[in-house]
C-alpha cells in the first residue's frame, strides 16, 4: 500500500500548531535545566507518563506547566526551531504558528522575548528550511476580555511580526461572544482571525465565531455536523476547519479514529484540513496525523490531495502565492 508514502511526500501547509503543544519532553528539561526552573517530574519518562487526558482541561493544565520552562528569547527561538525542522520532515511548505503570550507575561517574560525569538525561528527557516511561517497570537478565552485587550496593546509594538489573532484555551463556558469587542479592534487592525470553536463546545459557539467574531477559519469545528444549517453555512462561505484528529482522539473528543467524522466533514464539501494541533503532547507531527487517520477511516487517494489543496487554500499566503501551490 502506497498511501503512507503518498502522505509523507505531499507538500502541504499546517494552519493548526500551538507551538508551545510542540514542546517536547526532552526539550522541557533541557530549558529547565538552562534556567533553572524545577519540575514536578523527576525525568521524561516521568513527564510522558502524566499524558494520559480523559477531555481539553484535563490536558491544559500540563501543557501550561510544561511551558513554565521559557524565559528567555533564545529558548522561544529553539522551541520554535525544532518544530520548523521537524515540518520541513514532513514536507510542510508553509506554516502558520499559534503562540500564547499570555501565558508567558503572566510568569514577567515580556511580549518582545515572546515574539522576537519565535520571529527570528520563522525568519530562519525561510532562509535555511526553505519553509515560510507566520505567527498568529491566541487570546486565552478563560482569561478576561480586559485581559485580552491589554495583551494585544503589548503586541501592537510587533504588530508586523504576526499576521492574525485567534481564540483558545478551555472553550466551555467562555463563549466567542465574550471577546466581540476585541476581535473588532483586531479587524480595524488588519489582523487576519480565526478562533476555536466546536471541539468540545457546542454549534452555537461556532455561530459565534462566524457572526460576533468574524473568524476566516474555524479551529476544530468538528461538532458543527450536529447543526446541518451551520454545515450549509461553511460550505456556502468556504469558511476552513482546521480539524486535528490525533488531538481528537487523545482529549476523547472521538471514542475512536475509526469514529472521526473528517471524511463526512469533506464529503459535505467543507473546506477541512489536517493539523498537529499540540505534536508533543498528542503523539504525532503533521504526517503521523495523515498516516492514522487515513489508515483508520479508509480515506483514499482522491482525499489525500483534496487535504493538501484545502491546506493552501485555507491559509492566509497571498493570492498569487496561493495560485502556485493550489
Ligand atoms: C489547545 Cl487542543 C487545544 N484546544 C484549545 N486550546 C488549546 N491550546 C493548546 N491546545
Ligand atoms: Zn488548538
Amino acid at each position: 500500500d502506497r498511501l503512507p508514502e503518498l502522505l509523507r511526500r505531499m507538500p502541504k501547509a499546517e494552519l493548526h500548531i500551538h507551538i508551545e503543544g510542540s514542546l517536547e519532553p526532552e526539550l522541557i528539561f533541557q530549558l529547565a535545566r538552562r534556567n533553572g526552573v524545577s519540575l514536578p517530574y523527576a525525568n521524561v519518562e516521568e513527564l510522558r507518563k502524566a499524558y494520559a487526558f480523559t477531555n481539553l482541561q484535563s490536558f491544559l493544565d500540563i501543557y501550561y506547566a510544561g511551558a513554565s520552562v521559557l524565559l528567555k528569547e533564545q529558548d522561544f527561538h529553539d522551541m520554535a526551531w525544532a518544530y520548523l525542522r521537524r515540518a520541513q520532515a514532513d514536507n510542510v511548505l508553509h506554516a502558520e504558528i499559534f503562540f500564547d503570550p499570555q501565558t508567558h507575561t503572566a510568569r514577567g517574560v515580556s511580549m518582545e522575548t515572546v515574539v522576537r525569538g519565535l520571529h527570528s525561528a520563522c525568519e530562519r527557516a525561510r532562509t535555511e528550511l526553505g519553509v515560510q511561517a507566520s505567527l498568529i497570537l491566541c487570546f486565552l478565552r478563560h482569561l478576561s476580555e480586559a485581559d485580552a485587550f491589554e495583551t494585544l496593546e503589548q503586541a501592537l509594538p510587533l504588530r508586523d511580526r504576526f499576521i492574525g489573532v485567534g481564540l483558545d484555551s478551555s472553550e466551555v463556558g467562555h463563549p466567542p461572544e465574550k471577546f466581540a469587542r476585541v476581535f473588532a479592534r483586531c479587524r480595524e487592525l488588519g489582523l487576519h482571525i480565526v478562533a476555536h470553536a466546536g471541539e468540545e463546545g457546542p454549534p452555537a459557539y461556532v455561530w459565534q465565531a462566524l457572526d460576533i467574531l468574524k473568524a476566516e477559519r474555524i479551529d476544530h469545528g468538528v461538532q458543527s455536523p450536529k447543526d446541518p444549517a451551520l454545515v450549509r453555512r461553511l460550505a456556502q462561505d468556504r469558511i476552513p476547519l482546521t480539524v486535528c484528529p490525533l488531538s481528537n482522539l487523545k482529549l476523547c473528543v472521538f471514542p475512536q479514529l475509526a469514529d472521526h467524522n473528517l471524511g463526512r466533514l469533506l464529503d459535505a464539501g467543507l473546506v477541512a484540513t489536517v493539523n498537529s494541533d499540540d505534536p508533543a503532547y498528542f503523539g504525532g507531527y503533521l504526517n503521523d496525523n495523515f498516516i492514522q487517520t487515513f489508515a483508520a477511516t479508509g480515506l483514499t487517494a482522491p482525499q489525500a490531495w483534496q487535504l493538501a489543496r484545502n491546506s493552501f487554500e485555507a491559509s492566509f499566503v497571498d493570492a498569487a502565492a496561493k495560485r502556485r501551490y493550489v
